[in-house]
């Protein structure tokens, strides 16, 4: 058993994109691969020994084998400890629970998120760092530049260790620990939720029907709400984690989670619907026939916050994306608390969380969370909204009917362009940048232009820019269109359009969306002449 050296060459391309670096599985099956990525990561961290790492994923196709891989690797690298979840499963969520429970310095995920798994699949690797989220975009392009020169990988030549057997084995010096994937996140739950209420609300007879869309949210979703909180046995559905996810889309939106929606706008629907996705971090959130969307969940939680036990104290301030609807802006003024707007990815929350100046973070792609952990957080939101439910005894669609009421709707929708050729969706971009200049104060489709921008962040807390993060026209009374293009896809370019049009008016708040923003979606076909660039006449997604 030792250390052995093998020589590489540079892979082109191997830059992390929004969360972490995604690919086709056939292009991780290349050989070394992989582990030129992981080598990169390896050696733009500090020295190992003494330190604690942790890896898991969601346990789709080449899950168990890159785990092996990066175990070796991570015994070359010489980590004291190395923490891996049974059977290689540690949803997004869980991995930042316990790199923070456990004090390690980082840790590994394996995951393409809410990308389709299998052999024809997506996989993705992505690197957290001490405080249990993403690395900031200087780590990652740090590893982006290391990639471009590896030149060789350092591993052990050792047999495969035991993924399913709980408890400590070795690979050279280091201890590789096999973990309960469920339990050190099952407890930060325990000390967030009253789960005496919500064992209630399930005594009750309240009934939930949870889509874990056959990913890695099955089995922290059972345990939790059927083992623990007395919800009864069924309530879980697509429970058991498969390698290619049953073959669906995980993607917890109305369209690829058409199954529950169709169950809950069914005669006998269940009280409340939910689904997470393929690494259990974002969540969707269905009323009986109503359909909350994502920044409209935000803005309800950060509303009734203090009615959950760990959030009683109230919540320093809030952060969204960008491209999320202003709905939490509204609540956070009312509040008299911050609210931060940042560019799209988790991993711009992490520094506010860390300074203490934001609590509940949310973006429009189904992804809601905390600062109990550095990542959203699925069935965090799930239990959130189960513990408002029982404490206000209002249900899901009460509970937005209110907001809209008492701060109007912010009408919200995105529309997906994908598998656009690059240059064409490259071109768009460009042009439309080009012509941002000429767009302020002008009036377009009849609509009267305030200003029109390309996003940049500078973080509050560390003084770092992150500049081009989606190009935004804003009109006199708010509305907006807001472009960019996806950092997770793995096939072309998909181009991201959203929608924001705010409705104070209660007896318009019910018009159909794609109505009421059919002047946006005017405008935005006319800067950006999609058709044009695209050769799509629609979108290939509406959320
Ligand atoms: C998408 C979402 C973004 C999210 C990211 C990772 O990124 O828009 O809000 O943070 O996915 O989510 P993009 O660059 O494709 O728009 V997950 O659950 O895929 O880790
Ligand atoms: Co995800």
């Amino acid at each position: 058993m030792s250390r052995i050296t093998i020589p590489t060459s540079p892979f082109d391309g191997q830059r992390p994109g929004t969360s972490g670096l995604r690919k086709k599985v056939t292009v991780f099956q290349q050989p070394r691969y992989l582990e030129n990525f992981v080598q990169a990561l390896f050696d733009v961290l500090p020295d190992a020994a003494g330190l604690t790492l942790v890896v898991g994923g969601d346990g789709r196709f080449h899950n168990r084998v890159a785990i092996q891989t990066i175990l070796r690797m991570a015994a070359a690298k010489g980590y004291a400890r190395v923490l891996v979840g049974q059977g290689g499963i540690l949803s997004t969520p869980a991995v930042s629970a316990v790199i923070r429970r456990h004090g390690a310095s980082g840790g590994i995920v394996l995951s393409a998120s809410h990308n389709p798994g299998g052999p024809e699949g997506d996989f993705g690797i992505k690197y957290n760092v001490a405080n249990g989220g993403p690395a900031p975009e200087r780590v990652t392009e740090a590893i982006f530049e290391r990639t471009k020169v590896v030149r060789e990988i350092r591993t052990m030549d050792t047999a495969d260790i035991s993924l399913d057997t709980l408890g400590s084995q070795h690979i050279g010096s280091t201890e590789v620990l096999v973990i309960d994937p469920v339990s050190d996140y099952a407890e930060v739950m325990r000390g967030l939720f009253d789960f005496d209420a919500i064992r209630k609300l399930f005594a009750g007879g309240f009934t939930l029907r949870y889509d874990a869309m056959c990913a890695v949210g099955g089995p922290y979703a059972k345990a939790l709400l059927e083992g623990e909180l007395g919800a009864p046995a069924g309530t879980v559905v697509n429970g058991t984690p498969l390698e290619d996810f049953g073959g669906l889309h995980p993607d917890p939106n109305p369209v690829n989670a058409e199954d529950l929606i169709a169950h809950l706008f069914a005669a006998d629907a269940p009280d409340m619907g939910a689904a997470s996705d393929g690494d259990a971090d974002r969540n969707m959130i269905v009323g009986r026939k109503f359909v909350v969307s994502p920044s409209d969940s935000l803005a309800v939680i950060a509303a009734h916050a203090t009615l959950v036990p760990g959030y009683r104290a109230g919540i320093a301030g809030v952060a969204r994306s960008m491209p999320t609807s202003t709905a939490v802006d509204r609540v956070a003024k009312a509040l008299g608390i911050p609210c931060f707007e940042t560019p799209t990815g988790w991993k711009f929350f992490g520094n506010l969380m860390d300074a203490g100046k934001v609590t509940l973070c949310g973006e429009e792609s189904y992804g809601t969370g905390s600062s109990h952990v550095r990542e959203k957080d699925g069935l965090w939101a799930v239990l959130f909204w189960l513990n408002l439910i029982a404490a206000s005894g209002k249900s899901a669609e009460e509970l937005v009917r209110e907001l809209w009421a008492q701060y109007g709707r912010c009408v919200y929708s995105r529309h997906d362009y994908e598998g656009i050729p690059t240059e064409q969706a490259d071109a768009l971009m460009r042009d439309l940048r080009a012509s941002l200049p000429t767009l302020g104060g002008t009036s377009i489709a009849g609509l009267p232009v305030d200003f029109a921008d390309d996003f940049a962040y500078t973080d509050p807390v560390d003084g770092s820019v992150s500049q081009k993060q989606g190009v935004r026209i804003v009109l006199t009374d708010g509305s907006r269109v807001v472009f960019r293009l996806s950092g997770t896809g793995t096939e072309g370019a998909t181009l991201r359009i959203y929608l924001e049009r705010h409705e104070p008016d209660a007896t318009r708040q019910d018009i159909p969306a794609q109505e009421a923003l059919q002047p946006l979606i005017a405008l935005a076909e006319m800067v950006a002449r999609i058709r044009h660039f695209t050769g799509m006449n629609q979108p290939t997604v509406t959320t």
